[in-house]
């Protein structure tokens, strides 16, 4: 089902040959899938990819989405839960157009749903929705989450509770446009000249409430090797979009997509608020533009969910797929090649 209230279908992987490199679900297109363990399973949030007729460009009109699906799995390899249609376009007050990658949180009874939108002036901002059930029906505030803006949402909690919101994307997500804490309309579309800083993924700690931020958004700050900040010509190492924050043996390790270079990679620090210094590629170049992924302990194993184009060919019609993440002794993550 591709709109209404859907009811659940499943999709039994476990037949599929390769489960760890073949598509989660095959019935509609997702992408983004940023999965949680929630009730002792695996939930998934992606964006659910359609085929909008519109033409494509570097700003990404074409990834017109419209609603949410949430997937959950019992156990990496066994069934795909498609719960329906979570959240739609039409509920959200005050969203024009273009929902893009969304997370999910969890605090107190209530869990929250994090996503991107274009409001009316066609300006990315964040919303925030709750359900009392992991897979929703969602409910959207009535207004876009104070201070917020671009695009991927994604929610750490901290083992102290304290929850922190990522976000940010370049070219179409926008994010090149708020370098004065203002949007400008008249930024460029794309990146500031080679020679200047990187431009940073935001963070924000949330409310102990989770639907606003403590304070203003900062930049995460992403060093070299020499301790120096990464330049914006460094396309293989610099932010792009799709920041993820997980935590090993007490580490911070941030990991995002360099878009045009088609990589994932990572950094790591000592404070969720960075800064972080770059440590190496996560995953390889996929079958697409690029991969939107989220990485998730379950049942004493590691986990990164991503997607590619294999079911489509079309860079805007995507597949989830996942995969075993493995490390070094030394907590190093080692490189994963999807076509390997
Ligand atoms: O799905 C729309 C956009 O494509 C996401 O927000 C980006 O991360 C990229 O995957």
């Amino acid at each position: 089902a591709t709109s209404g209230t859907a009811a659940p279908t499943t999709a039994d992987s476990a037949a599929a040959p390769h489960y760890l490199s073949q598509p989660l679900l095959r019935g509609i297109y997702t992408a983004d899938p940023s999965a949680h363990v929630f009730e002792d399973k695996i939930y998934i949030y992606p964006s659910h990819d359609i085929e909008a007729g519109i033409p494509e460009n570097d700003n990404g009109d074409h990834f017109a989405m419209r609603d949410y699906h949430v997937l959950s799995l019992d156990s990496v390899g066994g069934k795909v839960t498609d719960h329906g249609v979570a959240l739609d376009l039409k509920d959200i007050p005050w969203a024009g157009r273009q929902l893009w990658a969304p997370d999910a949180a969890f605090k107190n009874g209530t869990y929250y749903l994090y996503f991107p939108v274009k409001d009316k002036q066609d300006v990315f901002r964040l919303g925030v929705a709750t359900s009392k059930s992991p897979s929703g029906p969602f409910k959207a505030a009535p207004q876009p989450i104070k201070g917020s803006y671009s695009i991927d949402p994604a929610v750490f909690t901290d083992t102290d509770g304290q929850a922190y919101l990522y976000f940010g994307g370049l070219w179409g997500g926008q994010l090149q446009r708020w370098k004065t804490g203002t949007y400008d309309p008249k930024a460029p579309d794309k990146e500031p000249a080679g020679h200047e800083p990187a431009v940073g993924a935001r963070v924000a700690r949330l409310t102990p409430g989770m639907t606003e931020f403590a304070g203003p958004a900062k930049e995460v700050v992403i060093l070299d090797s020499l301790g120096k900040p990464l330049k914006a010509s460094d396309n293989k190492h610099r932010f792009f979009e799709g920041g993820w924050l997980h935590k090993y043996q007490g580490k911070y390790y941030f990991s995002y997509s360099t878009g045009d270079t088609h990589l994932l990679v990572y950094a790591t620090g000592t404070s969720p608020l960075g800064p972080f210094t770059y440590q190496g590629v996560v995953m390889k170049p996929v079958q697409g533009w690029t991969t939107h992924h989220s990485i998730v302990e379950f049942k004493g194993k590691w986990y990164i969910f991503y997607h590619d184009t294999q079911l489509s060919g079309k860079t805007w019609l995507r597949n989830v797929k996942v995969t075993e993440l493995k490390r070094r002794p030394d907590g190093s993550i080692i490189p994963i090649d999807p076509a390997g």
